[in-house]
């Protein structure tokens, strides 16, 4: 296929590519850096990627990339269950890391890569790896049981950078700054992959800080991507940031996702800057459905228009395409194209139950459509699928790790409404003990600790029993409407 990096590929320049605080690359050296790695791991299938923000994780991702192989990139603070599944189910053959940075146990049997950010390999070539083969393996949560590796191939990242290229009037001349995580399909395709792929440049924040915003947005930046947590942060901070203000109004533009941005952020932000932030819709599963385009209008709660080439329909409960475009008449958003993951790593049955007969991917979004065709999003088909600061976190194995504690009997996880987080996960508990039972930081740590920091509960609340219906199901929406 043609190259996923013809910045890279072709006579890469002086240009600078990306920074991280102090440290950045030029096009050259990034090229020079990922052809080592590329030489590394060529031939290796599946490369494990410990995806701490850093530039050693974007030379090993686009080493991975450019050599054809396919990158599985770690949540670095993945707990021991977590970790130890993903690693069974996906079956690295290396595993590639910042030079001195501590691996987990988990990790003792993959051969470990150290990535050097001035490695000189060869200048990556086309590569033999076609359209579909797999660039990607993300790893996404259920309802219940463990995350699922959603499989992506290299025309689907193409095709979606592409998509927001045209949407976005993106160009080589953009400076993205962000402060995402580099294990998510947003921070680390559109992120990373998207400023590479138009041979723009990135600046990394390291961590998310609404000062480190304005710092890059007055310097040269020109695009912000964020969730909605991110923004809510922003808008808090515009009455004491004068230099937030500037960078804000000033920026080409600003681009939230992941969730949904509530619209009084987005009114804030307007009133105070003039900017109206542009909302995309995407998905592990699918990367970029639709988006509000660059030149379209920013009306706060919609999503925008399907993107080129996207197919995208609402469906009734039994399956059957809405006709209306009445912003009204809600259906379960299901999408197809050249964007869509090739299927679930060793799960053909969750692979097939994700798609209809007829080959639409079921998102599980439920939406309206406005009269011009605006998409809605109104809510999930599935309430015990979270979405907290932009992580979409599963009740099922929130809830299989809190019964793993021996002072807890019975637990239900929720999600209810919060102003930052969008959703907190609240943990519903009988204790095994009802005159000692655990503590809420004692069980924040212990699902910290095996699953990951943002999978914790950030309430518990006990009870004697949990409420069942007949079938002994637990009935969840008497514990939330309780
Ligand atoms: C807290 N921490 C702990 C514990 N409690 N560590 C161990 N044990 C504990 N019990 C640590 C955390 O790891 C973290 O460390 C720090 O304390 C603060 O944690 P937390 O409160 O959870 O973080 P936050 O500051 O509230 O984070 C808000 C955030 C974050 C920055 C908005 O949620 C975030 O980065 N969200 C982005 C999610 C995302 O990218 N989603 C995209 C997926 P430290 O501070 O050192 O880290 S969706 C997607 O990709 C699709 C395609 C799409 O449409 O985009
Ligand atoms: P993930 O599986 O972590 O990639 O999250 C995908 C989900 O995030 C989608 O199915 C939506 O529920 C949600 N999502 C992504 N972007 C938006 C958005 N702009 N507005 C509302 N929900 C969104």
């Amino acid at each position: 296929m043609s190259s996923l990096f013809p910045a890279l590929t072709d006579r890469p320049g002086d240009r600078v590519a990306l920074r991280f605080g102090e440290r950045s690359l030029t096009y050259a050296e990034l090229a020079a850096a990922a052809g080592a790695v590329g030489q590394q791991v060529r031939g290796a299938g599946r490369v494990a990627v410990w995806a701490t923000p850093s530039p050693e994780t974007a030379v090993a991702v686009v080493g991975v990339l450019l050599a054809g192989a396919v990158a599985v990139p770690l949540n670095p603070r993945s707990g021991e269950r977590e970790l130890g599944h993903i690693l069974a189910d996906s079956a690295p053959g290396a595993v590639l890391a910042a030079p001195g940075e501590r691996l987990p146990d988990a990790l003792t049997g993959v051969p470990r890569i150290d990535v050097a950010v001035d490695g000189r390999g060869p200048a990556p070539g086309p590569g033999t790896a076609g359209d579909d083969d797999p660039a990607l393996v993300v790893y996404t949560s259920g309802t219940t049981g463990p995350p699922k590796g959603a499989v992506i191939p290299r025309r689907a990242v193409a095709h979606t950078l592409d998509a927001l290229a045209d949407a976005w009037r993106w160009t080589d001349a953009d400076v993205l700054v962000h402060g995402l995580p580099l294990f998510h399909v947003h921070g680390l395709v559109l992120g990373i992959l998207g400023p590479l792929r138009r041979g723009g440049s990135v600046r990394h924040l390291g961590r998310f800080t609404t000062g480190g915003v304005a710092r890059e947005l007055t310097g040269g930046a020109t695009m912000l991507f964020g969730v909605p947590t991110m923004y809510h942060r922003i808008a808090l901070a515009l009455s004491d940031d004068p230099e937030l203000v500037e960078g804000l109004t000033g920026a080409r533009l600003l681009v939230s996702g992941s969730a949904a941005l509530p619209v009084p952020d987005h009114e804030r932000i307007a009133a105070v800057t003039g900017r109206r932030v542009i909302e995309r819709y995407g998905m592990t599963e699918t990367l970029m459905n639709t988006s509000v385009r660059a030149d379209g209008e920013a009306r706060p709660g919609t999503v925008g228009l399907p993107l080129p080439g996207v197919g995208l329909r609402l469906v009734d409960d039994d399956g059957r395409p809405l006709a209306a475009h009445d912003g009204e008449t809600v259906g379960e958003i299901q999408v197809q194209g050249p964007n869509l993951f090739t299927g679930y790593l060793n799960r053909p049955d969750a692979t097939a139950a994700a798609f209809t007969a007829d080959g639409w991917f079921r998102t599980g979004d439920m939406a309206v459509r406005d009269p011009d065709g605006y998409v809605r999003i109104v809510g999930r088909r599935a309430t015990d699928l979270i979405k907290s600061g932009g992580h979409k976190i599963g009740a099922g194995e929130i809830e299989n790790a809190l019964l793993d504690h021996p002072g807890v009997a019975e637990a239900a996880v929720t999600g209810e409404p919060d102003d930052d987080l969008g959703e907190r996960i609240v943990a519903w508990i009988v204790p095994a003990d009802p005159q000692s039972p655990p503590g809420a930081e004692e069980l924040a740590g212990h699902v910290a600790a095996r699953l990951a920091p943002h999978k914790r509960p950030r309430a518990v609340r006990y009870l004697d029993a949990l409420p069942r219906n007949d079938m002994g199901k637990i009935m969840k929406r008497a514990l939330t409407h309780g």
